[in-house]
């Protein structure tokens, strides 16, 4: 046995002797392997087979009605000081953290299998690509992973190859949200998670290995690893361009990556390609260009709102081999949650008979797991070992007001200043209220795992001489107008601004220069085909400088409590945009 292999197997060993299972099971990540895995939980109950008719080899998960969200309040961060992780985080010692864990941990697998799944993140032969090791007791969780990850022999394979793996324990414990923490140990490469079954709380792989452990890295190693969609646009002539884009979660990245254009733009040739729906890791290549990759092999979309006006695409790609977590059922069998424009809910996501006095029948945050090589518009290209050429790097929340449908940065500084004052309405994809607007850097307030201030300026820091960066855009597709309704289409149309995003970078799209930066007139835009009130766009390409004004108030603000890992350079550009505002609008 190799070194690495010898490691890999005494911390199984070590791990097996805390938590006690009956079995211990390598995942080697055969279909008959997942045969077997998926016998086993229709035996006990954890997933229901759907309609093998119109969904062939599709499965329902219930969650326990108390874990379907992730959990920041139970979320940390482990690090010698403090001062590492930032305001934005929670903070443990790794000490304090260590002892609370071994006792949750002692015994825990008891009368289960533990189950070992090495797992690579991105293309197995990428060297952008970073593998792990979960340890689970969770059934359902290893066959997500197969499903999100490169999981099993080929990556145990790369594992014995490297230098290093990202360590993780998970176990579903007794699902109590009291006894339920999620620890992070950046400096040991290390991932504890009990008490939860759920998404991001339990399939380690995701954020808690692709996100939070894998800034901290890419902090160290000079590359970036963020919380944004990757989409390649082909225009009719036939060049591919691709767009990096940050929104929270459920704001529509998967909708976004997945866009299909509108009638006038599909005559023209234009079309789209999905690289990734939710994370992306980017690094300068020898030509000084960004090039990113997506680490995950799956997605774990959102479900209520998927439907055939708002996702084709997904709908299409989930319609077999499929798991569904907490979505209702139909008479007949059939997934169902609100916004699918087909079939009604007979059964809720809690399993009992449909009745709207009980909520919704499908959880806002249900979910679906699917490969994302079952994605009509997969690109080819999601494989490529050197990753994709970025073009443009978008950054979006959801904003009721205030936010323009768009506009372009000055320039690098500018633009992260931009991605660190984002805002947007909370989702029910963290558990705490809906809909409360709050500071979210770049999308990744629950994912960053050190300090805010440290990490804008590892942004700068790609902003160097031979550097070749993307322009950076902020778009905004959720504005309201007074009756509260929303302004702008959104989902196919948003190729519209996507195209001149790129005509941008190739400074063949107007603009007109104001003081937050560039934003179109309406001329400026193909608004081939589309119906929309013209007061309402006119406003959606307006700036308000008395909003503005006190919105830079409150950036100055929010960017201070960042004390003095806050890079000067932001509180300048800050300043700039304030003064230019002043000057436009006396
Ligand atoms: O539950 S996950 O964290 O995996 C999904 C999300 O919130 O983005
Ligand atoms: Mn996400």
């Amino acid at each position: 046995m190799t070194r690495q292999l010898e490691t890999l197997n005494e911390w199984v060993q070590a791990t097996a002797r805390k938590t006690r299972p009956d079995r211990i099971h390598w995942c080697d990540g055969s279909n008959a392997e997942a045969q077997a895995l998926t016998e086993l939980m229709l035996a006990s109950g954890d997933l229901i087979a759907l309609n093998p008719s119109t969904h062939p080899d599709c499965y329902l998960h219930r969650s326990d009605p108390d874990d379907v969200a992730r959990v920041e309040h139970l979320t940390f961060i482990c690090t010698p000081q403090r001062e590492q992780v930032g305001p934005n985080n929670r903070w443990m010692s790794p000490d304090q953290a260590h002892t609370k864990m071994n006792a949750l941990f002692d015994g825990c697998m008891q009368g289960r299998t533990l189950y070992v799944v090495p797992y690579c993140m991105g293309p197995i032969d990428s060297p952008l690509s970073r593998c792990g090791v979960e340890i689970t007791d969770s059934p359902y969780v290893v066959a997500n992973m197969r499903i999100m990850t490169r999981m099993g022999q080929i990556a145990l394979q790369r594992i014995e190859r490297e230098a290093q793996f990202v360590k993780g324990l998970h176990s579903i414990g007794e699902l109590n949200p009291e006894r339920r923490f999620i620890l992070h140990f950046p400096e040991e490469g290390l991932i504890q998670s009990y008490g939860s079954g759920y998404g991001g709380n339990a399939l380690l792989g995701k954020k808690c290995h692709a996100l939070r452990i894998a800034a901290w890295q890419g902090r160290q190693q000079g590359w970036l690893a963020e919380h944004m969609l990757i989409v390649g646009i082909e225009n009719p002539q036939g060049a591919t361009h691709y767009i990096a884009a940050a929104f929270p979660s459920a704001c529509g990245k998967t909708n976004l990556s997945m866009l299909i254009p509108p009638p006038s733009y599909c005559r023209a040739g234009w079309k789209v390609w999905t690289v990734g729906d939710d994370i992306c890791w980017m690094q300068a290549g020898a030509d000084g260009r960004l090039w990113a990759i997506n680490p995950e092999a799956g997605f774990f979309g959102v479900a209520p709102g998927t439907s055939r006006k708002t996702n084709l695409n997904a709908l299409a790609t989930l319609s077999h081999d499929t798991i569904f977590t907490n979505v209702g059922l139909t008479s007949d069998g059939q997934p169902w949650w609100e916004g699918l424009d087909k079939g009604k809910p007979a059964i809720d996501w809690q399993g009992r008979t449909f009745d709207p006095a009980n909520g919704p029948a499908a959880h806002p945050n249900s979910r679906f797991t699917v490969r994302a090589n079952q994605c009509p518009s997969w690109s080819a290209h999601s494989e490529d070992p050197q990753g994709i050429p970025i073009s443009a790097i978008v950054f979006g929340g959801r904003r009721a007001n205030l936010m323009p449908l768009v506009f372009e940065t000055r320039d690098w500084t500018h633009g992260v200043l931009t991605g660190a004052s984002m805002r947007s309405e909370t989702t029910a994809a963290a558990t705490g209220q809906v809909g409360v607007l709050r500071r979210d850097p770049m999308a990744m307030k629950p994912f960053c795992s050190y300090n805010f201030g440290d990490y804008f300026a590892h942004w700068l820091s790609f902003d160097h001489p031979g550097a070749k960066l993307p322009k950076i855009f902020h778009v905004n597709w959720f504005r309201k107008n007074d009756q509260g309704a929303f302004m702008w289409p959104g989902f196919g149309d948003n190729l519209r601004i996507l195209e001149w995003i790129l005509g941008r970078c190739e400074g063949i799209a107007e603009a007109q220069e104001t003081a937050i930066g560039y934003l179109p007139r309406m001329q400026d835009l193909n608004l081939d085909g589309l119906s929309i009130d013209r007061t309402d766009l006119q406003a959606l390409l307006r700036i308000n400088p008395a909003e503005w004004t006190e919105e830079l108030q409150d950036v100055g603000t929010y960017l201070a409590g960042y004390g003095e890992h806050l890079p000067q350079a932001l509180e300048l550009a800050r300043q700039q945009m304030a003064a230019a505002l002043a000057a436009e609008h006396p």
